[in-house]
């Protein structure tokens, strides 16, 4: 910090940190693309009220959703600085049905897949949402086509989320290396290292986080995990916002485990692989954690491990610390299922 100034001289910028640590051109400048995004998309959500950008567009996204004014505009602003940051081949994004290929001359070696807003049936009422992205690079020789990015979650070269909420905050993850978070700096408009992200020791807070207006459709063996979150001398505290960035935020921060379980009507549950179960589970993963997708055709395996069959495809999740994952799966040892040994 120079002396009575307030400037830090060295300040540990995003970029820096991703040169350092990689010395990957390309990288810095994608996560530049991306941290652009973020910026500006954080600037629109703070505007929205002034702007008139609450409610819907008027048209639904790929997955069924409404789409909000807010959510075609993140979009826009994601596609644009992808495309012609000149790193990016591929993009998939929750907006649109298909994969966008960017053309020949503009390509690079990167496969992006981004929910641009989640969370955003919570925007109009001011409550905190995200963006959650998963880079792949492209295969040998392949001139940019799905199959660059329909793999499985192991094969991702880094994640994050960027938190919109009383500070924006960007964490993101390079494969096999720690959680790193950095906060908005909105003085000098980059984003600074500020803390490396890690799950409390034994487990932190015990917090369970689902929606729980689902539970009747869900297997019994959830049902009496759930009961027995909320009985005895210290029963779990119940937070759930609805948006799966704030509320993963506050389980890699706090401790405690994060629910969206298959159910009778829904065997893939709602979220989407690509763009919100991957992403989430290497940050869960690579901060101590478990990411499982509970019990899934038949079994229970690793979210990373899981190969999607199309951009939009679902998977049930159930992710947090590990005292609270085996929690869960002591119930479904006592029904009778085989369950990962940790
Ligand atoms: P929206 O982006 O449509 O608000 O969906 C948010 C989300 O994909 C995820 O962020 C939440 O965890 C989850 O859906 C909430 O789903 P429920 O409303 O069914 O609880």
């Amino acid at each position: 910090m120079e002396q009575g100034t307030g400037v830090d001289v060295n300040a540990p910028t995003l970029a820096g940190f991703v040169m350092q640590n990689t010395k990957d051109k390309d990288l810095v400048i994608l996560m530049q693309a991306i941290a652009l995004s973020c910026k500006q998309i954080s600037t629109a959500v703070k505007r929205a009220g002034i702007a008139q950008l609450y409610g819907l567009a008027g048209e639904m996204n790929s997955t069924g959703d409404d789409q909000k004014k807010l959510d075609v505009m993140s979009n826009d602003i994601m596609i644009n600085a992808l495309r012609n940051s000149g790193v990016c081949s591929v993009l998939v994004s929750e907006e649109d049905e298909e994969p966008i290929i960017v053309p020949e001359g503009m390509q690079g070696k990167y496969c992006v897949a981004f929910d641009p807003l989640d969370g955003s049936s919570n925007i109009d009422c001011n409550v905190s949402v995200g963006t959650i992205f998963g880079v792949y690079e492209k295969k040998e020789g392949s001139t940019g086509t799905t199959a660059d990015i329909l793999r499985c979650g192991d094969d991702m070269l880094c994640a994050g989320y960027c938190v919109y909420s009383s500070a924006v905050e960007l964490v993101f993850a390079f494969k096999g290396g720690g959680v790193h978070c950095f906060c908005l700096d909105p003085s000098i408009g980059e984003f600074i290292n500020s803390r490396v992200m890690k799950f409390p020791e034994g487990g932190g807070k015990k917090i369970f986080s689902c929606n729980e207006g689902n539970s009747e459709k869900w297997d019994q063996p959830i049902k009496d995990c759930v009961a027995a979150f909320k009985i005895g001398e210290k029963p779990y505290a119940a937070r759930y916002t609805g948006s799966m960035v704030a509320d993963i935020h506050r389980t890699l921060l706090y401790g405690g485990i994060f629910m969206y379980p298959a159910d009778k009507k829904s065997p893939k549950g709602k979220l989407r692989i690509l763009y919100e179960g991957f992403p989430m589970a290497m940050l869960i993963e690579q901060c101590g954690g478990i990411a499982s997708t509970g019990l899934f055709n038949g079994s229970f395996g690793r979210i990373l491990d899981v190969v999607p069959q199309h951009i939009h495809d679902r998977c049930p999740i159930i992710m947090g610390g590990e005292r609270d994952v085996v929690f869960f799966y002591d119930f479904y040892e006592k029904a009778g299922f085989t369950v990962p040994k940790s």
